[in-house]
């Protein structure tokens, strides 16, 4: 039986030590931004409160060193197992207090007993949001291959086994107290020609209301849809339109999802946010960024501003709707050069910062801009709460929720890594793939 009473990796005493040598500063800095704020008719404790209850999802896959289909450089310490995944998220849980659940992926983070995992993740204060199915690689052993698809594919046997594999992954997902399944599917074309888009996307329809109708009165199915990749002509959830057409089709559970490295470069992702909200089917995201392709970067390393903009139409949908809008915040990125818990922990900063930006919106002005075509003060409107050095609200903010007001100083300062490579089995340079 594992040890479920788990002694925190990093000890209350050095978060202590580093906040209490950072503290004054940022008091003096918080203290400094609210009188700016003030003037601007703004509360910064209204704010803070906001920031200290927002909390994002960390992908399991995400905690190993990920790679490409060129090569993958695994470092020391590295995690080998769910288990020692889920120790790396009460690290970062432990050092930012804004992420308590962790987003699992079948059959990759299958194991024998689910009483046991969720006992061991709940004695680091973790628990678990959506589950993640596979239906985009053959597993040893399986009957039917996926190289032409799953739910879509042309045999109905093998849209049974990916059916089965859907709702085996809801059982799952129920016995560690989920609330969502998420599908991603990779199903697609590389031929024009090869597949009916139609016929495609109605074996789709079909498999998924299966699907649908083994969710819990309390569950809710994420479509993710992705533009490419792994199929390079045509992928049948290619973009949020098809997408929402789905969810629509399936009824009130099924919502959609944004991965935000899933859209052509320049693609407008915060009005994909907008539509999806006004109309009810904005399910969650997967938190990334990227330059070019699905990369899988650490969210707001390239593109914050964009980061910000979605968060403006998520503050705008959640005052429309402050109790019905609750989409799934998590994140997914792929950290093949960094140690994977300092990009995560970085990460939530810039998703906290790009939220901390939106709710500083002089959103009455801005509309008096809108309404007023003065496109010039609407914009200038928005920059101002972009061009805010929100960081001592962030800071300010990991104190009173007792996280580290520097994680990733204090992560670094702790050994962490170098102690975990003394004891675990470090992989070998593979050659290739996420995970
Ligand atoms: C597909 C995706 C999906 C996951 C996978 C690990 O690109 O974003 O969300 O299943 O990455
Ligand atoms: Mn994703």
């Amino acid at each position: 039986m594992r040890n479920t009473v788990a002694t925190p990796a990093i000890t209350p005493d050095q978060i202590d030590t580093s906040n209490a040598r950072l503290e004054a500063e940022a008091v003096r800095d918080y203290a400094h931004l609210g009188e700016q704020l003030a003037r601007r008719g703004i509360d910064v404790e209204a704010v803070l409160a906001e920031v200290m209850a927002f909390s994002v999802a960390v992908p399991s896959w995400g905690l190993g060193t990920g790679g490409t289909r060129f090569g993958r450089y695994p470092i020391a310490g590295g995690p080998n197992t769910l288990f020692e995944k889920i120790e790396d998220c009460a690290v970062i849980q432990q050092l930012t207090q804004a992420t308590p659940r962790v987003s699992l992926h079948f059959p990759w983070d299958k194991v024998k007993d689910y009483d046991e995992l969720k006992g061991f993740a709940a004695a680091q204060g973790l628990g678990f949001d959506a589950v993640n199915s596979n239906t985009f690689q053959d597993q040893a052993g399986q009957g039917l291959s996926y190289k032409f698809g799953s739910l879509t594919h042309a045999d109905a046997a093998t849209r049974q086994q990916a059916i089965d594999h859907n709702l085996e992954c809801i059982e799952i997902g129920q016995k560690l107290d989920a609330k969502a399944l998420t599908v991603w599917l990779g199903d697609g074309s590389n031929f024009a020609g090869q597949s009916d888009f139609t016929r495609a996307l109605e074996r789709y329809l079909d498999s998924m209301a299966v699907v649908y109708a083994g969710l819990p009165d309390d569950w809710r199915v994420f479509m993710e849809h992705k533009l490419y990749e792994p199929a390079f002509y045509s992928t049948v959830i290619q973009d949020w339109g098809t997408s929402i057409l789905c969810a629509q089709k399936l009824g009130p559970k099924a919502q959609c999802l944004v991965d935000l490295g899933h859209h052509a470069p320049n693609v407008n992702i915060e009005m994909i946010v907008a539509r999806l909200s006004q109309f009810g089917k904005l399910g969650g995201f997967h938190f990334n960024d990227s330059k070019y392709g699905d990369d899988d970067l650490d969210a707001g390393s390239v593109n914050p501003f964009q980061l910000f903009l979605v968060f403006n139409e998520l503050v705008e949908a959640k005052s429309r709707d402050p109790h019905g809008f609750d989409p799934a915040y998590m994140l997914d990125q792929s950290h093949n050069i960094t140690d994977p818990i300092e990009s995560l922990m970085m990460s939530v900063g810039s998703i906290e910062q790009a939220l901390t930006r939106a709710l500083l919106i002089d959103r009455v002005t801005l509309r008096g801009y809108q309404d007023g075509n003065d496109p010039l003060m609407a914009h200038a409107t928005l920059k101002e709460a972009y061009d805010t050095d929100v960081r001592p609200i962030l800071k300010i903010a990991r104190l009173r929720v007792g996280a580290a007001i520097d994680p990733v100083g204090v992560y670094r300062a702790s050994g962490y890594r170098a102690q975990k490579a003394a004891i675990r089995i470090t992989q070998g340079a593979t050659g290739g793939g996420i995970v």
